[in-house]
């Protein structure tokens, strides 16, 4: 498979002024033909006039009205062409239901919906299909659904047709179209400038009473982005519809975002308070995409960061607004550590901007999200808030309208705030995580950081230099007074030390405040003085992250050393729990353990080899061990926190739920499900009936709970992708493949749905002792069904073998067995380029 470079990248030898497609549709034959406009492009010349078109019939093509015969191959066409504006037609056959790979244009439970980002648009038309030619476009659906949906506005309708025109050039990433027998969910939205927008979630019916809470984050979305980035909606309508096939989270169309079913649909009855969260996170994430990747797009498909770090970084500033703030930064974090920095030191480490790729589906991954998201908020902190606004203002005016690069970015930013950014830009080109280690010296009154940065070698980038790291630090005295409050250090050299100075006595330092930066903290410490912080700190985020060094000092002196539950901690954990002024939902954080693979990772970093049964044992006896501390208080916290009177999925109550949830699951370990089992009975909301069925699950106390669970909610998909993956996410860990092996052969497991394929086999892959069982059974089985998929779905297939990404971790039994796995994926013959790729960059 040929690989592409960002250094290669060259204009589009043309320019394209307007397209008209008009579709015929029709499962197993759709007629697409579009007229497209094109003239040179001054500054790309080009010889060869290549459009791309994968798994396309072409019925006819045409220039300037005289049939042509263009050179046709498995990815394009060539064709001779004037030198001088023509117009380009082509009339092409495509059969959407046959579309199992969810790319260009599908078939979903009887719906038509596309997929375009990235490169799905080349299997609807020939096209350029690259994000630099962008175009106004007029569609024409001809068929006999109810609804026929484009991008832009309604132009025109009747008997069998629908058109659409979108005056705002996009590039064909962002083009869509839905037609089926949808319901909507109607409103409307004024905009600041008095324009009325005519709103709409489009579903199937009998999901029409799922919307009502989507539609209220679309509002809330719309005017935050006003208030806070003054953008403002430019299209008279604005439709959002929920597809069940879907390989993503979503996706930002202009004027038509399509959802994964999953990230739109709620309703107390069948969401959790989490489920709630994501959904107004993304619907959020997707409208702020409309300046932040439609107006303002890509240059080519390196860039991706420019537009999704940045809307990452702007749908969490959103969530912090609408609620808690050091809650959404705890949970971002520990996201990142679990995802981005897995993915950052192992195998498949890339720049947030990579700079060469096979298949770019496959870079669309925690570090170029959410690095890159990390990467503007350590811009804003060193910027500072009113030079960042200014910056992005200058932005949003400059390159309205244009396909833009990391380099554009940065231009606004230093031109906006005076700024030399040259060595800040290695965030963008350097991969791996920055480990940051500090030591400290006091005399005389001056206390002084000694700080030192390096990054480990990752694949292809062998030597690192410096990079710009903000580190905010306050200083506390030791009767807990805060003596220096939060002060941005900028440290730039590969070592570097801070003095404070006039001080009475040596203080206690809170480094790296709010998780300032993306990096690894390195730094002798004690318990006593992780206790004085998890009991001092004014920043929540290092209070958290006090309680949580506690946890994982505890839990590793358990696995490396057959220490027993360290008291200290427990004693620590029982006062942070007890402070009734501290935030429910913090508290609740403040109780989960580091996750197994946090534990794992840590070990790596610290050159011994994690055991994953090991490491599962040891959590298990550390909850048994909270359980027993503080039976007192659990009871007292989990009746105090049950919210009364009617389910609102408010920060909140959401809050008092979770908190009041993670008492009940230590208490199941203490009372045999009892108080689980009358949750589970008297529950009218799912966050309460799953978090009861969970504590069953996990003292294998269930059967009766998961018979009346699938019964009840058969006929709803959503609700049975979580009854499929609690199964296997519960599962003892010798237990875990079986569960899994004998979940796939249920008559409601479908492969071809991403959803429940992923509810079976994330949770597989998410459960590391159930996964890296010594029998080799989970890695056995999850390489079969991604062979099985492969041929199916070739992005989720390959997104999905990041599972085998931490193989070098483990011992040599382990790494042999999964070696194997990925060889034998590997070998399978006319594997994707999409899978080939990732299983070539795990096996190095
Ligand atoms: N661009 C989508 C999103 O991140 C993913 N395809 O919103
Ligand atoms: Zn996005």
């Amino acid at each position: 498979h040929d690989t592409v470079y960002l250094a290669d990248y060259a204009p589009f030898g043309w320019t394209v002024e307007e397209v008209h497609l008009t579709f015929r549709l029709s499962p197993d034959a759709t007629r697409v033909t579009s007229r497209i406009r094109f003239a040179p492009n001054p500054e790309g010349r080009q010889d060869r006039f290549f459009l791309h078109g994968e798994q396309l019939k072409l019925i006819e093509a045409k220039i300037d009205g005289a049939p042509v015969s263009p050179e046709v191959t498995p990815r394009g066409l060539t064709c001779d062409v004037p030198d001088a504006p023509f117009t380009w037609e082509a009339e092409v056959e495509i059969a959407p239901a046959q579309n199992f790979a969810l790319e260009g244009l599908y078939m979903s439970n009887g719906m038509y919906c596309t997929q375009c980002e990235a490169e799905g648009f080349r299997k609807i038309t020939y096209y350029p299909d690259r994000p630099d030619v962008m175009s106004t476009f007029t569609v024409r659906i001809e068929g006999d659904e109810k609804v026929k949906l484009a991008n832009g506005n309604p132009v025109d309708s009747g008997a069998g047709f629908a058109e659409w025109h979108d005056p705002w050039p996009k590039p064909a990433y962002l083009f869509a179209l839905v037609a089926g027998d949808l319901v909507n969910h109607p409103d409307s939205f004024t905009t600041r400038s008095g324009k009325q927008v005519e709103l709409n979630i489009w579903v199937r019916p009998g999901d029409e009473d799922k919307c009502a809470f989507g539609m209220e984050a679309l509002k809330k979305s719309m005017k935050w982005d006003e208030e806070v980035y003054g953008r403002e909606y430019d299209l008279d309508i604005f439709n959002i519809v929920a597809v069940d096939d879907f390989n993503m989270g979503a996706m930002e169309n202009k004027g038509l975002n399509i959802f994964n079913s999953s990230c739109v649909l709620a309703s107390p009855e069948t969401s959790t308070d989490a489920n709630f969260e994501r959904i107004e996170a993304i619907i959020a994430h997707e409208y702020f995409h409309n300046w932040t990747g439609n107006r303002i797009t890509c240059r080519d498909w390196f860039q991706l960061c420019l537009k999704e770090g940045l809307t990452v970084f702007r749908d969490a500033q959103f969530t912090a607004d609408m609620r808690s703030e050091p809650v959404k930064r705890i949970g971002d974090v520990i996201d990142l550590r679990a995802r981005q920095f897995r993915e950052d030191n192992g195998p498949l480490a890339h720049p947030v901007r990579p700079e060469s790729f096979q298949e770019i589906n496959n870079f669309y991954t925690a570090t170029v999200y959410e690095k890159g998201a990390e990467v503007i908020g350590m811009l804003k902190r060193l910027v500072g808030d009113d030079e960042y606004y200014k910056a992005l203002d200058l932005y949003f005016a400059r390159h309205d309208g244009q396909a833009c690069t990391i380099e554009d970015w940065l231009a606004v930013f230093e031109e906006a705030t005076g700024r030399d950014l040259s060595q800040f830009k290695r965030w963008y080109s350097q991969a791996g995580t920055p480990r940051l280690h500090v030591t400290e010296t006091w005399e005389d009154g001056t206390f002084t950081l000694h700080f030192r940065q390096e990054t480990p070698a990752t694949p292809g980038q062998p030597e690192k230099q410096p990079q710009v790291l903000p580190i905010e630090v306050g200083l506390i005295g030791p009767n807990g007074d805060e003596v220096v409050e939060t002060t941005l250090l900028e440290m730039t050299e590969a070592e570097q030390s801070f003095a404070f100075t006039g001080l009475g006595a040596r203080p206690v330092p809170s480094i790296l405040r709010g998780f300032s930066a993306p990096v690894i903290l390195q730094r002798e410490t004690d318990n006593a003085e992780r206790a004085f912080l998890m009991a001092h700190d004014t920043d929540p985020y290092n209070r958290w992250e006090a309680g949580r060094g506690l946890a994982k000092q505890a839990l590793m002196r358990m696995i490396a050393g057959g220490a027993a539950p360290d008291e200290a901690y427990l004693g620590a954990l029982h006062t942070l729990l007890s402070d009734e002024t501290l935030d429910p939902a913090f508290r609740a954080l403040a109780m989960a353990l580091p996750s197994e693979d946090d534990l794992a990772q840590t070990l790596h970093e610290s050159s011994m080899t994690p055991d994953p049964q090991r490491i599962w044992e040891k959590r298990e006896e550390m909850r048994d061990a909270m359980a027993r501390w503080m039976p007192d208080l659990l009871e007292k916290l989990f009746h105090a926190h049950q919210v009364p009177g009617t389910y609102q999925p408010d920060a909140g109550p959401a809050a008092s739920r979770a908190l009041a949830n993670a008492a009940l699951s230590l208490l199941t370990r203490l009372d045999g499900g009892e108080k689980a089992r009358a949750q589970y009975a008297s529950a009218d909301n799912m966050t309460q009936q799953l978090a009861a069925l969970s504590c069953l699950l996990s003292i294998d106390a269930a059967k009766g709970e998961l018979a009346a669970f699938y019964d009840h909610w058969q006929a709803d998909r959503l609700v049975i992708d979580k009854w499929f993956s609690l199964q296997v996410a519960y599962a003892k860990p010798a237990e875990t493949a079986a569960t899994a092996a004998a979940l796939v052969e249920h008559p409601d497991f479908d492969m071809k749905n991403p959803n429940r394929f992923r509810a079976v086999f994330g949770a597989l892959s998410m459960s590391p002792a159930g996964f890296h069982h010594a029998s080799g059974a989970g890695y056995e089985l999850l390489a079969d069904w991604l062979l099985k998929l492969d041929p199916l779905n070739p992005q989720t297939t390959a997104r999905m073998c990041a599972a085998f990404q931490t193989w070098r971790r483990f011992d040599a039994d382990r790494q042999a067995m999964m070696k194997t796995q990925l060889e034998r994926i590997g070998a399978q013959q006319d594997l994707s380029r999409d899978t080939s790729e990732m299983v070539s960059r795990i096996l190095g």
